[in-house]
């Protein structure tokens, strides 16, 4: 069966001519911040792709039917509906036999981003290996869908409630390319550095685009995660942050959260000990990690058609 996927005309304009598109999850604008910041936020991350040449395509499922780009009414319906289904990858078979609608994670929104051919991502931080996964072995979908969405990721690492030293262990055990561009260390989302340096660091921006183009020719299926830390300005104290991860974490051990809930279970507690901070801190890193990818989606497309034009003339000449 074809899959209902829905363009927006923009959206279908842009791939069709093959210029850059980026897209956007729609979870973290329906759960992961509270109304009205997250419509404010999912209106500025559009606003900051276009300001850089390129396309949005925020994803989501409304009504049994995949969305890849929404209208600022589309946006607000999801803003202001907290209620809908967080979808996985897992999911979205049955929300689409259902005709239901869902706020696709990261891992959904890459799956759906490879179908519609969308060659960047951006999100703020990724899900990764939980804390105590030794025991849970709750290790979130987002970095398997990195093996198998064949997209370029632009994100500041994974969220630092997550253990991010096992989460780098995780994505180098699947050779999932992982680069901090400009940048020494392996970003821990609102906090500057986890304390790990990143597998590999890149500083020119064609080279990326180079990197990227051979890691389509070599494995076609896996993404690579290019990291980009928030700025110092909106960067938040790690010890901090840290104390209310750490009581965050033992609150949802003593309530039993468990599953796809968890994550949101310790992001909202985090943001009710940071009396609001980590929301606001959350948001300055989503419009950060976009705004880069717009700007290397835009460098890559200029060189994908460079390169179109070389194999061209080398073809003629
Ligand atoms: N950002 C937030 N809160 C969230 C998420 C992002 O502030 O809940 C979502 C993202 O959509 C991400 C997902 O893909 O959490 C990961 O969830 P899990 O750990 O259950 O795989
Ligand atoms: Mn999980």
């Amino acid at each position: 069966m074809a899959l209902p996927i829905r363009y927006s005309a923009e959206v279908q304009e842009a791939l069709a001519e093959q210029q850059a598109v980026v897209a956007l999850e729609s979870n973290v604008i329906c759960q992961g911040l509270d109304y009205p910041l997250n419509l404010q936020t999912a209106l500025a991350l559009e606003q900051r792709v276009r300001a850089q040449g390129a396309v949005p395509a925020t994803l989501a499922v409304l009504h049994g039917e995949i969305r890849v780009g929404l209208t600022g009414d589309e946006l607000a319906y999801l803003a202001t509906r907290p209620q809908t289904p967080k979808i996985s990858s897992r999911d979205l078979a049955f929300v689409l036999a259902g005709r239901s609608s869902g706020a696709t994670t990261v891992a959904c929104s890459l799956q759906i981003a490879a179908h519609a051919g969308i060659r960047f991502f951006a999100s703020a931080g990724l899900g990764g290996v939980h804390r105590g996964a030794q025991q849970s072995m709750d290790i979130s979908g987002d970095l398997i869908e990195l093996t198998r969405s064949g997209l370029a990721v632009v994100c500041a690492g994974a969220k630092n409630i997550l253990d991010l030293g096992l989460t780098l262990e995780f994505l180098e055990t699947h050779n999932v390319p992982v680069v901090s561009y400009q940048f020494d260390d392996f970003p821990a989302f609102y906090c500057r550095s986890s304390g790990f340096k990143a597998p590999k660091r890149l500083d020119d921006p064609w080279q990326l685009a180079a990197a990227i183009e051979w890691q389509q020719a070599i494995a076609p299926r896996q993404s690579m995660l290019i990291c980009t830390p928030t700025p110092v300005a909106d960067a938040l104290d790690g010890a901090v942050v840290e104390q209310a991860i750490a009581a965050a974490t033992r609150q949802a051990e003593q309530a039993g959260i468990i599953g796809n809930a968890l994550t949101r279970f310790i992001m909202k507690a985090v943001e009710q000990a940071t009396a609001g901070q980590s929301a606001l801190a959350n948001q300055a890193v989503l419009l950060h990690t976009t705004e880069v990818a717009a700007e290397l989606a835009v460098i890559h497309a200029r060189f994908c058609q460079q390169h179109q034009h070389h194999v061209a003339d080398q073809a003629t000449g």
